[in-house]
């Protein structure tokens, strides 16, 4: 046995990393788009939502909601500028909210919710919904045009895509609506990296179904082939077409399945990590003695 003497400081600042944690994990809640400074916007959608702010939503009481697409023949996404790193486990839950709204030529081509490499690209537009030719990569895609066998003739359908590639290797072919109904659909994407199982929900309201719509087994760092990726939409637009909104969206950097979409983290934990913080920054400023350990 061995004891060495450190400077308080450093077990304070010690202290304070273990503590800050949970203040750095990530937790991403958009409530509404009125800020848009964290997106890197791409193809159309930078000229959609100008001055760094998503634009006022179709409905009445809305606020601003993000715009991906919103005319025909287009291609667009938005990512998170800063990456999420995926070292830990790669665990995540994600929850979002979308809309397709004012229909042009039948409503078309949907959305895709795209975990990828970089942030500053979209695919290619019309029934590529804005993520065809995006490798590597992953995108849950809520597609309301059919384009043939690899929707399963399916206008209005679900599916998990891989590395760009439009035909799904998993697709749901009943939703709880018709996307181009202008219905406001709440979807839920949970990923847990000890056990490579990602999954999909889809309601119509804020309650998380007991049972996933779709289910896929990935492993996610290997697929990526990083442990950066970037989180985002992509959508297309082709012959028809619509304005595909997202209304909200909260991202957990951890598996912790989003039961309470308008307050996730709830609000007793966060100011309880924050306190917790405090105090060790006030043990930080207060403290310097010495304090010995026994290693
Ligand atoms: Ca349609
Ligand atoms: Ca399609
Ligand atoms: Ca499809």
């Amino acid at each position: 046995m061995q004891k060495i003497r450190i400077s308080s400081t450093l077990l304070v600042f010690a202290v304070s990393m273990i503590i800050a944690v949970p203040v750095q994990a990530v937790l991403v809640n958009f409530q509404n788009f009125n800020d848009l400074s964290g997106f890197t916007l791409n193809g159309v959608t930078g000229g959609i939502n100008t001055g760094a702010q998503g634009v006022m939503g179709p409905n009445p009481g809305d606020g601003r909601v993000l715009r991906l697409t919103n005319n025909v023949g287009q291609s667009g996404s938005a990512f998170l500028t800063n990456p999420f790193s995926l070292a830990s486990d790669a665990s995540f839950s994600s929850f979002f909210e979308f809309q397709f709204k004012d229909q042009q030529n039948g409503g078309a081509d949907g959305i895709v919710f795209a975990i990828q490499t970089v942030a500053n690209t979209a695919g290619g537009a019309g029934g590529g919904i804005g993520y065809q030719g995006l490798t590597p990569s992953i995108g849950i895609e809520f597609d309301n045009w059919n384009n043939g066998g690899g929707d399963g003739n399916n206008g209005n359908h679900a599916g998990i895509n891989i590395n760009g590639n439009m035909n799904s290797v998993v697709r749901a072919d009943i939703l709880p609506a018709l996307l181009d109904s202008g219905t406001i659909f709440h979807a839920w994407v949970d990923y847990n990296g000890l056990t490579d199982l990602l999954e999909v929900r889809l309601a119509l309201d804020d309650i998380r179904p007991a049972t996933a719509l779709m289910s896929h087994a990935v492993d996610l760092v290997g697929l990526l082939g990083t442990t950066n990726a970037f989180i985002g939409f992509t959508s297309g637009t082709g012959y028809a077409g619509a304005d595909h909104d997202i209304r909200r969206w909260v991202f957990d950097g951890q598996f912790n399945p989003i039961t309470d979409p308008g307050n996730p983290g709830g609000t007793i934990s966060e100011p309880g990590i924050f306190a917790l913080f405090s105090i060790a920054l006030l043990g930080f400023g207060l403290s310097r003695r010495k304090a010995w350990i026994t290693l």
